[in-house]
């Protein structure tokens, strides 16, 4: 019952019961008619047929619908299902139709703005579920299968014209006590006078059976087909949501702000907001495992910027770089095995492409932060040692395992910050040198110098680096699996 509507031929399947058999069941022979309008060059691919409990058929068609609820994919599933629910049968049964119904109509009044689906994705993923066919026709279109009364038969085809296809998804119940059971288009036929109404009603009357060896081979390829489609619509309902998010975060960027303290934007980086503001950066000398290079001095930052949720990831990098470097691999696992000079480069291309790509307004660039910048971002308005408790926000040498760990697997600062402390070290803007003395703003760090700042300690380090004011440095042109980075997203000054 799940089919294009207005396709030009007839599927009926004629089911007579032969022996009932021992525990319950009983064998089943039918036969699939193909009706084509004459001259039309149609294959229709025939037919596996799948038994299905009628329990698991309610489970499946519940999952399908809830889950179209609440996606965009989703919405357009039930458009198709708002025309199907016109043409229900008797052969639905009430706990499909009813739930059917109701989302139907809610889609119906829902349906502007939701456009460009494909019409047999439903059909498509109920055969991604349905447990293996048990049968397919013969070249007279005959089939015998073996099912308990209250299972349902599932038939499945695939209709081939020229380089298009369909799929559909044909539902029965078996309990019927009917001795012939005929079923046609949108409902159970009466008797062999009904069917014969059909088949003149769809063409001339002439009807062919028969299964095709290649395309027998060619719908079970579909089976696998389904499969792959359910990860590439997953993939795409994901894409249009990383476009639309990206489109109203570079809205908000044009508007120049204000921005909130830890507002979310996406432009394929999520970034949260890091406000203007006066702390004290570096540590108290009251504090545990602190190192010289910490004295405290006030540090004014006259201006906000965007600090990336998470170290830089695989994935991010991979996009904008082409390759991965990192020793542990994994796509949500910080790249490691980056050099200063690499991280600015990213940063440089991802804000070419993003500009080319018209992602990115004018005005904004991406670039590593200022190591006062991050040290700020880090503490979230906090003054201790880290911002939380150690084993909760930070992988470190004591609780990594001796590798790096896909990020945001711990608990994100008051800013929305993850793995500022631990994971790996994140490389800064600035050389490394001494602290002022005193009050400082919008510091970029000595003028020149040979190392480069890392801040944050990584899973190898122990727990006196995994602090928000320790630092250490590092040869421009260094690379480590502990060493990483997170970009910012800032004005152009
Ligand atoms: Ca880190």
């Amino acid at each position: 019952m799940i089919r294009n509507s207005g396709w030009i031929f007839a599927l009926v399947l004629l089911l007579g019961w032969a022996a009932v058999g021992c525990s319950g069941k009983r064998e089943v022979t039918g036969q699939v008619f193909v009706v084509t309008k004459g001259g039309e060059n149609v294959k229709l691919g025939l037919v596996g047929i799948h038994v299905v409990d009628e329990r698991r058929l309610a489970e499946i068609a519940g999952r399908l619908l809830g889950e179209s609820q609440k996606s965009k994919a989703g919405e357009a599933l039930l458009l198709q299902l708002e025309s199907e629910v016109k043409t229900m049968s008797a052969t639905v049964p009430e706990a499909f139709a009813a739930p059917l119904r109701r989302i139907a109509e809610d889609a119906f009044r829902r349906r502007q703005g939701v456009t460009g689906f494909s019409g047999d994705t439903l059909s498509r993923r109920f055969l991604a579920e349905l447990p293996a066919a048990v049968a397919q026709t013969d070249a007279d279109g005959l089939f015998t299968v073996e099912a308990s009364s209250s299972a349902w038969l599932a038939a499945r085809g695939e209709r081939r014209a020229g380089s298009n296809t369909e799929t559909y998804l044909w539902l029965m119940p078996l309990k019927t006590d009917a001795k012939k059971l005929l079923v046609s288009n949108d409902r159970l036929l009466e008797d062999d006078d009904d069917l014969a109404r059909v088949l003149a009603s769809v063409g001339d009357g002439s009807s062919t059976g028969g299964a095709d060896p290649e395309l027998i081979s060619w719908v079970d390829a579909q089976r696998t087909a389904a499969r792959q489609a359910l990860v590439e619509a997953k993939a795409a309902e994901e894409r249009a949501l990383a476009e639309a998010k990206a489109a109203a975060s570079k809205a908000r960027l044009v508007s120049g702000g204000p921005f909130e303290a830890g507002e979310s934007l996406s432009l394929g980086v999520a970034v949260h907001w890091i406000p203007a503001g006066r702390f004290t950066m570096g540590s108290p000398t009251s504090e545990e495992g602190r190192f010289s290079d910490e004295s405290q001095h006030e540090v004014v930052l006259s201006r906000g910027v965007f600090l990336a949720e998470t170290e830089c990831t695989q994935g991010q990098w991979e996009a904008v770089m082409g390759s991965n470097p990192s020793n542990f691999k994994g796509r949500d696992r910080p790249v490691e095995q980056v050099s200063w000079e690499e991280a600015v480069e990213f940063c440089r291309k991802l804000t070419a492409k993003q500009r080319q790509e018209g992602v990115l307004p004018e005005g904004w660039e991406w670039r590593l932060p200022t190591e006062a910048e991050w040290e700020y971002a880090a503490r979230a308005g906090t003054t201790g040692a880290r911002h939380g408790e150690l084993d909760a926000i930070a992988w470190h040498g004591g609780n990594s395992g001796s590798e790096t760990h896909g990020v945001k697997g711990k608990q994100a600062n008051a800013w929305g910050l993850y793995d500022m402390v631990g994971n790996v070290w994140e490389w800064c803007g600035d050389w490394y040198g001494d602290y002022p003395t005193g009050s400082v703003t919008d510091p970029t760090g000595p003028g020149s110098g040979s190392f480069r700042v890392l801040r944050g300690g990584s899973w190898r380090n122990d727990a006196r680096f995994a602090r928000s004011a320790s630092r250490i440095r590092g040869d421009p042109g260094s690379r480590g699996s502990l060493l990483g980075f997170r970009p910012a997203l800032s004005s152009v000054r």
